[in-house]
């Protein structure tokens, strides 16, 4: 059995500061759980377009505010405490943050800790050997 608590994770190598967000990585591909799960505070008035090309990623928002955007359909959607979402179809979408939230994440396969976010918004997939994959599928390196 796994126990953690977030207060172990905070300033560690598994807090993770992009400036816009900061992710708390509870659980990582070395968990052998099949998923990671990350507890990430997105900062107020920020803007993120993201587009997970080699992972599904589920997000539940626990706190704040904000509106999710389809860049495949158009459609928005607002996001507030209790309101998951799931990336079922590595789709393009931008995240809006009104006031800071708070997302509890899934990714599948999991992260390792080690990816950071691409020209196109995605993680690279890192294999069991450690190596990185080829670049995303039809990754042009733009976010839109
Ligand atoms: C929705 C969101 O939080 N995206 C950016 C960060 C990502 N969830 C992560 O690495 O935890």
């Amino acid at each position: 059995m796994i126990v953690k608590s977030l207060k172990d994770i905070i300033g560690t190598d598994r807090e993770v500061d992009d400036g816009k967000w900061v992710s708390r990585r509870l659980l990582l591909k070395d968990a052998r759980m099949g998923f990671s799960l990350h507890d990430t505070i997105i900062r107020a008035g920020v803007e993120l377009p993201m587009h997970y090309q080699n992972h599904l990623e589920a997000v539940y928002c626990v706190g704040g505010k904000g509106k999710l955007v389809s860049r495949d359909t158009g459609e928005e959607w607002p996001i507030e405490e209790g309101v998951v979402y799931a990336l079922d179809q590595h789709d393009r979408h931008t995240l809006i943050s009104e006031t800071e939230m708070r997302m509890v994440c899934v990714f599948n396969p999991p992260l390792t800790g080690r990816e950071t976010h691409d020209a196109t918004g995605a993680y690279p997939l890192i294999l069991d050997d450690g190596a990185v994959s080829a670049p995303s599928p039809g990754a042009a390196g733009r976010a839109d």
